[in-house]
């Protein structure tokens, strides 16, 4: 037990605490999660769980999305942070999806990811 690994933990400890804090705060409450921000419809393009080249920690998806009303007026190929690799359940590269956005201090967040239905979609 070296005093300096100790200390370590410990600021390490301190820094989640203090980003839990903030994303407490942003988030607002227990449903947060349930509410997106920006909602879209896109193609998965591809998943990454973590860790990846893309982030170190947290899950990664990268969309193929339409314009996002509110937010982007063009379609474009682009990666987002996802709020758990749970929501990549299911899907794969080449799935249409739809997406929900939760605008955080840190990132925006996908909140949402399902498959689009293809169902009732009348031809
Ligand atoms: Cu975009």
């Amino acid at each position: 037990m070296s005093p300096s690994l100790t200390e370590r933990s410990i600021v390490v400890a301190t820094a989640l605490l203090l980003v839990s804090a903030v994303a407490r705060d942003v988030h607002g409450g227990s449903d947060s999660t349930s509410r997106p921000d920006y909602q879209g419809t896109a193609v998965v393009v591809a998943l990454h769980p973590p860790p990846s080249s893309l982030h170190p920690a947290r899950p990664v998806v990268v969309l193929d999305h339409e314009p996002i009303a509110g937010l982007m007026d063009e379609k474009m190929t682009m990666p987002f942070i996802a709020a758990s690799t749970d929501l990549f359940q299911g899907l794969k590269p080449g799935d249409r999806v739809e997406f929900g956005l939760k605008s955080t201090a840190d990132a925006l967040l996908v909140v949402l990811l399902r498959p689009a239905s293809p169902v009732g979609r009348r031809r």
